[in-house]
């Protein structure tokens, strides 16, 4: 009884330290990467972001199916292709612009990967994932016909935004319990 008591104390304090890291990533993100002035110009026919906008969405999609462990496949597939992303093709401040939002969508979907079975965690990261996502496309734009959608009850009542494929709402941040929660904001 007492080793369960201190393995429940430790996950807490694993989770709060967790949090408070999300808290500080999402700090520095809203400081470094301002979306409406990061746009930069990008020839289209060489630089793509589209394999990086794919593996998100299948993320986006086992969430909505509340699938925890098809949601961490996801996420370590993603990490696989952002090691894949051929960025001689960016200049040096496309290069800078991408490599930022890049890094912190690597950092989310590291942990969406570790977290099968946690998917309340894995929706922590989404919110956050879901913003680098939106800050890829208005930058390196999108050939695909994408919809930015919003909750205003995700992220404890925060509200939060995640980009769909999809011209219906599908929730990922609450799956089942309340699919069709949201509206589209804008259109890519
Ligand atoms: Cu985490």
């Amino acid at each position: 009884m007492k080793n369960i008591i201190l393995s429940a104390i430790a996950v807490a304090i694993t989770m709060v330290s967790c949090n408070q890291k999300n808290k500080q990533e999402e700090t520095v993100n809203s400081e470094t990467s301002k979306p409406e002035t990061a746009t930069v110009k990008v020839n289209p026919t060489s630089f793509s972001i589209k394999e990086i906008v794919t593996n998100y969405l299948s993320l986006k999609n086992a969430l909505t199916k509340d699938d925890s462990n098809a949601t961490a496949d996801a996420g370590k597939a993603l990490v696989e292709t952002l090691g894949k992303i051929d960025m001689k093709k960016l200049s040096g401040e496309q290069m800078k612009t991408y490599m930022d939002i890049a890094d912190d969508v690597k950092e989310h979907a590291e942990h969406i990967g570790d977290n099968a079975g946690n998917i309340a965690h894995q929706r922590e990261h989404f919110v956050l994932m879901s913003k680098d996502i939106n800050d890829l496309i208005k930058t390196f734009g999108t050939e695909q016909k994408l919809y930015q959608d919003f909750c205003p009850m995700a992220d404890e009542g925060k509200g939060a935004i995640w980009i769909s494929e999809l011209k219906d709402i599908k929730n990922p941040y609450f799956g089942s319990e309340m699919l069709t929660c949201g509206s589209v904001r804008k259109e890519f």
